[in-house]
């Protein structure tokens, strides 16, 4: 008998990809509750049982302890499978086709410190040691990151527009690994036609941030959703890369502008795609039911040196929108041999 090949490994690798505290390791943890917020047939399940537990744990910790994850200090591998509804088949003559089996998209998912994607350098005046050890050129993690990102396809970029707009440093985390990056795959041979082969979803993250909302209605980015029942606002993936770039002028170091030059030219155009993205989402009343703009606030922030917690119930914002569009992707162009 032939054995199973859909209980192995999921095959298309996704790494995340942002600097430190971006909110890497939330969006994934707001994973499973994104999916169980859709009104559709999409649904996440543990390929292992580590990965299993990983969902429950961090669902639990977001929905119920109603606390964000403690900054990442290893790298993480999960193995998951987004099991969907069939593609939609046309039957011959107008007959109605038979339902064929679910979609099932396979991710291993990696997340490290956003540290390791530094330029591992000490800062200046630094003692020595201090920098090189948590974060140094020589940290065998930082092989590792690369190592994966080398062999995944598939890239989830958050860009952090708080911390752009307090410390400016995204793409101090984006060209050190992005210049490694394509020299592994110059000397590969994959580099062929003047660009990566991977996809990237670049997610502007916590849109939820009053600062990130005002922008966006600024600009008159907003719309919202006919069939979502809260009326909250939404950027469509069109319009992200717009709110990407107003973001970028407030960038404190004055350097966002070249995160996106980066993404035009070392990313094909059409293996892009901009998602404005919340992992928490916004606050809810339970009563009305409804999106107010007098009270959205969904984060509460901390006291002198307590962590900010989250204060109601989560509605995560385009969270599982950039792992179906780059599963999707990946799937259409390298069927894995688990995908069905
Ligand atoms: N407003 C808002 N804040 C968020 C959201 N997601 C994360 N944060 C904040 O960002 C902090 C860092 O989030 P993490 O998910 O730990 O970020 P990370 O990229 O995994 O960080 P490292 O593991 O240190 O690289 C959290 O403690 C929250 O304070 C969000 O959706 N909205
Ligand atoms: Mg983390």
């Amino acid at each position: 008998m032939q054995p199973e090949p859909a209980r192995g490994r999921p095959g298309h690798n996704i790494s995340m990809w942002g600097a430190p505290g971006s909110g890497k390791t939330t969006l994934l943890a707001a994973l499973f509750i994104a999916l169980a917020r859709r009104n559709d047939d999409w649904k996440i399940i543990g390929s292992d049982p580590a990965s299993s537990d990983y969902l429950i744990e961090k669902t639990n910790a977001l929905s119920r302890g109603k606390v964000f994850p403690e900054a990442s200090m290893t790298l993480e591998r999960y193995h998951w499978t987004l099991i969907g509804p069939a593609p939609r088949r046309s039957g011959f003559w107008g007959r109605k086709a038979k339902p064929g089996p679910p979609t099932r998209i396979g991710i291993s998912m990696i997340d490290a410190p956003g540290g390791l994607f530094g330029t591992g350098r000490r800062p200046a005046g630094a003692p020595s040691g201090v920098a090189a050890a948590a974060d140094g050129a020589g940290d065998p993690r930082r092989q590792e990151l690369l190592d994966n990102l080398e062999q995944s396809r598939g890239i989830v970029f958050l860009f952090d527009p708080i911390r752009e707009f307090t410390l400016g440093d995204a793409f101090d985390h984006m060209h050190a690994p992005l210049t490694r990056l394509a020299e592994r795959m110059l000397a590969a041979g994959e580099f062929l036609d003047g660009k990566l082969p991977h996809h990237i979803a670049v997610c502007v993250t916590k849109f939820d941030d009053p600062r990130v909302l005002e922008t966006a209605e600024k600009r008159r980015l907003l719309t919202t959703d006919i069939d979502d029942p809260h009326g909250v606002p939404r950027v469509t993936s069109e319009d992200a890369k717009e709110l990407f770039r107003e973001l970028c002028q407030v960038s404190a170091s004055g350097n966002a502008d070249m995160v996106l030059n980066a993404l035009d030219q070392f990313f094909h155009a059409d293996r892009i795609r901009f998602f404005a993205t919340s992992s928490i989402g916004f606050y809810i009343d339970r009563r009305t039911k409804m999106f107010d703009w007098d009270d959205f606030q969904n984060m509460l922030p901390g006291e002198a040196d307590e962590d900010s917690r989250i204060r109601g119930q989560l509605h995560p914002i385009n969270v599982v929108e950039p792992m179906l569009w780059l599963g999707q992707r990946l799937a259409a162009i390298r069927p894995a041999t688990e995908v069905s």
